[in-house]
């Protein structure tokens, strides 16, 4: 069993909604959705925080914003306005060290955020 719980979701350990992947990152249903759309984009490699990212991650991180923009399309939200949040570190409210790219929508989002 893998000690990163979304690792764990990457190699099947973990069940997960999962909504789309590819060779490099999975998407999948937050367990404790914030919005009526609040999916995760994840990397398949474990990188534990933005401040942990090297330059041969910038076509990955690319990536994960891309398919970000295609699922917010599939889920029918991508006119009306949605939200990618990247939590770092605890002071921002990550929790699960593994980098996870927000995706919240289908609700009015306001700002700044909380
Ligand atoms: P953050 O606070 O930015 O680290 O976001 C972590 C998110 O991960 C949080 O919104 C809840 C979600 N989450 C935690 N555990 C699980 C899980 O086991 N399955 C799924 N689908 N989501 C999880």
């Amino acid at each position: 069993m893998s000690d990163c719980l979304f690792c764990g979701i990457v190699n099947g350990e973990i069940d997960a909604n999962i909504v789309a992947d590819d060779d490099h990152w999975v998407a999948f249903r937050d367990i404790n959705p914030q919005a009526p759309t609040h999916i995760l984009v994840i990397p398949k490699k474990h990188v534990a925080t933005v401040n942990n990212l090297k330059a041969e991650d910038e076509v990955l991180v690319g990536e994960l914003v891309r398919a970000a923009g295609q699922i917010a399309n599939d889920e029918g939200i991508a006119e009306e306005g949605y939200r990618l949040v990247l939590n770092t570190n605890a002071g921002a409210g990550q929790s699960v060290f593994h980098i996870h790219l927000h995706l919240l929508g289908g609700r009015p989002l306001s700002w700044p955020a909380g």
